[in-house]
């Protein structure tokens, strides 16, 4: 069977998302680069691996050269202090986005985040529409990326989508987890509608199974025609029955960003 493209390139691939969908990029092309900070050992066949500092435009450049389209799963994925997240989510997407469009490269799928809407409600339905709300330095560099991707549409033709992920993780065992849980499978769909798609633009939509009571709504990117078939109703023997759930002095469980909402600003003292 053909695959949609020659060359693509994976950002993170030694991150939790990056080690569990590597097996599955074969589908999309016919070599995947996989690129990470870290060491992620030898290529298979069909893959290619290189190291890159997304700090470093050098690096960057280097790392984009070639390719017909990147899934950028690469950066800090949690909330932390703001320099790492400076360096690889802020100035890195820079990076990105201005090889991307030196190489003339046409297609980005840029792994964005719930926590760009951490702090909405968990009694609220979000689409892509509303505004931002973003719960730490993390969800915010989100919103840098997401932002700075529809500047590189508007002003250059880059298409780009993005992925508001949620808990991308084999079983849900919270009730946050529950609403938020994208199976693997759905995922690795989701990347081939945002990577096959004839016309994306700049789409932001969100990456979640079919959960029950779940917080997401996808009227701004149906043009994808994501469906997703998995739900985690398997999984509710896994919650405790007596927790009651959302807890209504606990930020945690009323937030939609969870544990996250708490977790910063983590601004170091001088
Ligand atoms: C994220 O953005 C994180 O990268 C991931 O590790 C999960 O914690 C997820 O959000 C979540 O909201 O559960």
């Amino acid at each position: 069977m053909t695959k949609p493209f020659k060359r693509i390139l994976f950002t993170g691939a030694g991150g939790n998302l990056g080690r569990r969908l590597r097996p599955h990029l074969q589908a999309f092309a016919d070599i995947v680069r996989l690129a990470d900070v870290a060491d992620i050992g030898p290529a298979g066949p069909g893959e290619e691996v290189v190291r890159c500092d997304l700090a470093n435009r050098d690096d960057v450049m280097q790392m984009c050269e070639g390719m017909d389209a990147i899934l950028h799963f690469g950066g800090v994925s949690t909330e932390v202090e703001f320099a790492p997240i400076m360096d690889a989510n802020i100035l890195g997407m820079v990076n990105l986005y201005e090889a991307v469009h030196k190489l003339g490269i046409r297609r980005v799928v840029f792994a964005s985040s719930n926590h760009t809407m951490g702090m909405y409600e968990t009694s609220e339905r979000v689409d892509a529409g509303m505004p931002t709300r973003a719960d730490g330095y993390y969800g915010l560099s989100k919103v840098w990326g997401e932002n700075l991707s529809r500047y590189y549409w508007d002003r250059f033709g880059v298409e780009t989508v993005c992925l508001r992920i949620g808990y991308c993780f084999p079983e849900p065992t919270t009730h946050r987890q529950m609403v938020t849980w994208l199976s693997l499978d759905d995922m690795v769909e989701l990347l081939r509608r945002a990577l096959v798609t004839p016309r994306v633009g700049h789409t932001v939509t969100f990456g979640v199974s079919d959960n029950p009571g779940r917080w997401w709504d996808d009227r701004h990117s149906r043009h994808l025609a994501f469906q997703a078939r998995d739900s985690s109703a398997q999984f509710a023997g896994n919650l405790p029955q007596e927790f009651a759930y959302p807890a209504p002095d606990d930020s945690s469980t009323f937030l939609q960003g969870g544990a996250f909402v708490t977790m910063g600003p983590k601004y170091p003292a001088s």
